[in-house]
């Protein structure tokens, strides 16, 4: 690592050779893969663009130059070269750096992300405030084919293509999202790097010069200077170009020379310029470019034989939610199973490899899918959603004003709800029930365990409107799982414990962790509780729970969620309408950020491990 140790900040780079850049490159990689293998990480994206990001911080002068990294998976090169070197053997762990840029970390980061396809706007309305304060700094932003998928990041460039501030755009083209991209931007963006405007235009000039009669040598010279000038100018047929942002490419995100050359190139130009950057994602440690999805958001692994450590024996939740819906398919071809570019990580890659004409990708595109659903269940089909609990955020407005006024019967599963450990605030799932518990007339669901979510899946598949199950990031119990599903009746909790001291009532996984409280508390200090898996946030178990609280002496929420809007809000307000006065103790995700650590750390640290929980009621109990 020794030309490493010698880059302190990107003035560093500045001195370098290209010899010295390539070798600087191998040093990073090598880093890149031996802290990932350890802590976990986004790999292949990040191998995918080092050379990339030394071009960039060669070129420009950060921090004043701005560089904008879209969702921020692909920082870890920009985090080692802009002053956290020696910590980033800390990243995605507990106190150490974040996974993606976070402006309180770094005054090189501008931007804190992790959701897809923001920069753009926000590099269009930096550009616009720099402009008018008289600012002479660049404003560049990075963003891969995948995040360009988004809606967001489309609405900018219409508008960037119409207000027409300097900008420079760089498109990180790897034909991947997490899986292939799909679309038809994708399609164009090939057709783009394959040459094939530039090789029609040649043939067109060609055509022309051969119709006149007696061409000359010197024409034929002319021709190629044109094509050249052309070239450099504009590609005939870019989308970019047709909405006024000056397509530059394709370039080899792998080669110094030309990227240096280009992106000084783009410096001159006074309009919103786009670098059609061509790079490949896992580049230089083989198992990660054979097999980029995996490495994607890779959990530890070993770096000789890239094998994956640890991986859980029992079937995670998100494992049981696709093949759950693979049999709904696999019974009525009615269902069809919808992603916005997760196949895997919803596992309703089960559904895509074996239907796949039940089956749609949509690209990173949260809300067109809950609209593209609400036109297949109009059109008479049963539409399954598989999207992470931070990403529905997203959609709220599609799932309120397109699905719950009609009360479409989307069955949407929420990966990914509660805590999340390693990637940090942008991705935590607790915001659902306070979002989704006002919504009339739908259902929401948190199975305690990853059986009970199978039985989930099938109840809502039977449902005639949107129905939306929560289910956390964590491997699954490992309890058997039944081949005959049953319906859950509507409404109802399940009582797992009882005794009439404490009444607690606890949403999904979540049940087991106070069960087991629960259980301490009797044996250790004979503290009687009833437990309540709550089973439906909505409709909940309303007189089932007035009538428990009546018959405890105190009532306890425990919920994987944040507590102001959740399901504590909603138990306090019913007991609050009953008439029930009962000390109350609410335990959850309190105001506040959520700190980086794993998800049993996080789990602790908000006190709803079964430690916690035991510790807490404990506490509630002899207050008084
Ligand atoms: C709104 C939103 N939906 C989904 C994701 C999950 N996600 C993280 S990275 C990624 C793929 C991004 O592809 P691309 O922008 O091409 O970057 P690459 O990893 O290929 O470099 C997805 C879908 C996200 N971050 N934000």
């Amino acid at each position: 690592m020794a030309l490493l140790e010698t880059i302190d900040s990107p003035a560093d780079i500045k001195k370098l050779s290209l010899d010295d850049l390539a070798a600087l490159s191998g040093e990073i990689r090598t880093l890149l893969v031996q802290v990932v293998s350890r802590n976990g990480g986004h790999l292949s994206s990040n191998l995918g663009v080092v050379d990339l990001t030394l071009a960039l911080h060669r070129v420009f002068d950060a921090p004043r130059d701005q560089i904008i990294w879209d969702i921020g998976h692909q920082c870890y090169t920009h985090k080692i070269v802009t002053g956290r070197r020696e910590r980033i053997g800390t990243i995605r762990q507990r106190g150490g750096l974040l996974g993606f840029p976070a402006r309180e970390e770094s005054e090189y980061d501008v931007l804190n992300t992790g959701h897809a396809s923001t920069s753009l706007g926000f590099a269009s309305g930096l550009a616009i405030a720099r402009d008018r304060k008289g600012e002479t700094h660049h404003i560049v932003t990075v963003i891969g084919d995948g995040a360009l998928t988004g809606g967001v990041a489309l609405e900018a460039l219409n508008h960037i293509g119409q207000v027409k501030q300097r900008l420079i755009i760089v498109l990180n083209d790897n034909k991947m999202s997490i899986s292939p991209n799909v679309g038809g931007i994708s399609r164009h963006l090939n057709y783009l790097a394959s040459g094939r405007p530039y090789i029609r235009m040649k043939e067109v000039i060609q055509n022309v010069l051969k119709a006149i009669p007696g061409v000359g040598r010197t024409l034929f010279d002319l021709a190629r200077k044109i094509e050249v000038l052309m070239r450099t100018l504009m590609v005939p047929g870019s989308l970019f170009d047709e909405l006024g942002i000056k397509y530059i490419g394709p370039i080899n995100g792998h080669g110094f020379r030309d990227l240096i050359k280009e992106l000084e190139s783009a410096k001159k130009h006074d309009f919103p310029v786009l670098l059609h950057v061509v790079t490949r994602k896992g580049e230089g440690y083989e198992p990660a470019s054979d097999n980029p999805s995996s490495f994607h958001s890779s959990a530890p692994f070993n770096i000789e034989n890239g094998k994956f450590l640890g991986r859980d024996k029992s079937p995670s939740y998100s494992e049981v939610f696709g093949r759950s819906v693979r049999c709904l398919v696999a019974a009525d071809r009615r269902f069809i199973a919808l992603t916005a570019a997760m196949p895997e990580g919803t596992g309703l890659d089960a559904v895509q490899k074996e239907f796949p004409e039940n089956f749609f990708d949509v690209g990173i595109a949260e809300q067109y899918m809950f609209d593209f659903a609400g036109g297949l269940a109009l059109g008479g089909f049963r539409p399954v959603l598989g999207v992470y609990s931070t990403f529905l955020q997203r959609a709220i407005d599609q799932v309120i004003h397109d699905a719950a006024l009609m009360r479409l019967p989307l069955l949407v599963g929420l990966d990914r709800a509660g805590l999340v450990g390693g990637d940090g605030p942008t991705h935590q799932g607790i915001y659902d029930i306070a979002l989704l518990q006002p919504i009339p007339g739908i259902v929401l669901m948190a199975p305690k365990d990853e059986n009970e979510l199978q039985h989930m899946v099938f109840t809502a598949s039977r449902l005639d409107r949107p129905a939306f199950i929560r289910f956390p990031k964590e491997p699954g119990r490992g309890v058997p799982l039944d081949d005959e599903l049953h319906e859950l009746p509507l409404g109802q909790g399940e009582v797992l414990r009882r005794g009439d001291r404490v009444l607690m009532l606890a949403v999904g996984p979540l049940a087991y962790r106070a069960l087991a409280a629960a259980e301490k508390l009797a044996s250790e200090d004979g503290i009687e509780s009833t437990v309540l898996n709550v089973r439906f946030l909505k409709p909940l178990d309303r007189e089932r729970i007035l009538a428990l609280a009546a018959a405890s002496d105190r009532v306890v929420t425990v919920e994987d969620g944040a507590l102001r809007g959740g399901f504590a809000s909603i138990v306090r307000a019913e007991l609050e309408n009953a008439g029930i006065q009962r000390p109350f103790l609410a335990l959850g995700v309190g105001e506040g950020d959520v700190p980086l650590a794993s998800r049993e750390e996080l789990l602790a640290h908000f006190g709803i491990d079964a430690a916690g929980i035991y510790r807490s009621v404990k506490a509630f109990v002899q207050e008084q």
